[in-house]
């Protein structure tokens, strides 16, 4: 017998515990110890993976490429904020909603674009796609399609830079449907008994496909980290300076004490499952109540605020990342599919995979 969801996910009043938001923080990014670059920074990087997929979308339904398309609208701030706070040689390894994190660990919007297209001057050689962006060079372990099935693999990155004494950590991102997986309860308690140096991060935006999260999951998320004895929090995803502050918090207490830690990010994402959901399991009024909480607009208004950045540099910012985008395109649309001899490499280990470096 399914459950009935009594009513959906929403950001403010009480619904289900498990997708309460918590409270954005009121810091001022001067206290986080970020300068004024650095926010303009992280606010052209974030509407670069928005305008990306957006853009992305629509070469889709032209039918310029085909398969999976998992779009990450709306949680752009949990990959920037991840990307700044941790050194460019921790590992960040992740599921299949994995172009933001992609484009924040140096993978050009056009090597992203290419890959999308299935070309040969694709991050991946145009043979993985949507669902394995990769970028070995700044430790980014992909893009993974089985649900859960990564978990473990960022528990062995781990494993490594704890076996190699480097005083790297990795962080794992998965979705709220991979939770009761078993692969994340092999990977926790290794990971515990173990005390690697290793970040566990679930994006619960609120839907495993067209699932709500109180009709798949028993009980609180984060509470899995309980049953191993686990240090956990619970972040606002919607707030760039709360995921900051929290994983500055976060990356220096499993970097220095070698143990590991899971955070419960609420989240949302703003498009479908994939691009053959229309997400009639939830209604416009939730939809809207998230859009007005918009990671990315809220960012904007407190560059305003704040005096960061006037009206016109923001547009002219956007305008930028709108011509890199559309520049994207063009080199995806010219660039020729793999020569069919491609098919035979990269099977076993030893064939290189060429790196574009297309900036
Ligand atoms: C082991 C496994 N079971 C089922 C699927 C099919 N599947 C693909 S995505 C998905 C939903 C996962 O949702 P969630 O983990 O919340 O991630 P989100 O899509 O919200 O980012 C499912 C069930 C799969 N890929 N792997
Ligand atoms: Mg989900």
């Amino acid at each position: 017998m399914t459950k009935k969801a009594e009513k959906s996910f929403t950001p403010t009043g009480f619904v289900y515990k498990s997708t309460t938001l918590p409270e954005a923080t009121k810091k001022d990014h001067k206290k986080l110890g970020l300068t004024n670059d650095d926010v303009i920074a992280l606010f052209r990087e974030m509407f670069l993976q928005r305008r990306f997929e957006e853009r992305a979308a629509q070469m889709y339904q032209k039918g310029k490429f085909g398969g999976f398309l998992h779009l990450y609208i709306g949680q752009e701030a949990i990959s920037s904020a991840t990307n700044f706070v941790l050194q460019d040689d921790d590992d960040i390894i992740t599921a299949y909603r994995d172009h933001g994190f992609g484009l924040v660990r140096g993978i050009s919007a056009k090597a992203g674009m290419a890959e999308l297209f299935g070309k040969a001057t694709g991050c991946s050689n145009g043979k993985g796609g949507s669902m394995h962006f990769f970028n070995a060079d700044r430790h980014f372990w992909g893009g993974h399609g089985i649900v859960g099935a990564h978990i473990p693999v960022g528990a062995g990155l781990a494993f490594a830079n704890k076996y190699l004494d480097n005083g790297r950590i990795s962080i794992s991102f998965f979705g709220d449907g991979a939770v009761d997986q078993g692969a994340l309860h092999e990977a926790f308690n290794l990971a515990q008994l173990w005390k690697l140096p290793a970040i566990f991060v679930v994006e619960n935006n609120g839907y495993s496909m067209g699932t709500a999260v109180e009709r798949h999951t028993a009980a609180e998320i984060y509470k899995r980290a309980l049953a191993y004895d686990m240090k956990y929090e619970i972040v606002n995803g919607m707030d760039l300076f709360s995921m900051i502050e929290k994983l500055q918090e976060v990356a220096k207490d499993v970097r220095d004490n070698s143990i590991p830690y899971f955070l419960e990010i609420r989240t949302y994402r703003y498009k479908g499952h994939s691009m053959s959901d229309p997400g009639n399991y939830r209604t416009k009024e939730e939809l809207d109540e998230f859009k007005a909480i918009d990671p990315i607009e809220r960012l904007k208004t407190y560059m305003l605020d704040k005096k960061v950045l006037k009206q016109d540099e923001i547009d002219s910012i956007m305008d930028e990342v709108n011509k890199e985008v559309l520049d994207a395109i063009d080199f995806a649309e010219e660039s020729d599919f793999p020569a069919e001899e491609e098919l035979y490499k990269h099977i076993f280990s030893g064939d290189e995979l060429v790196i574009h470096d297309h900036k």
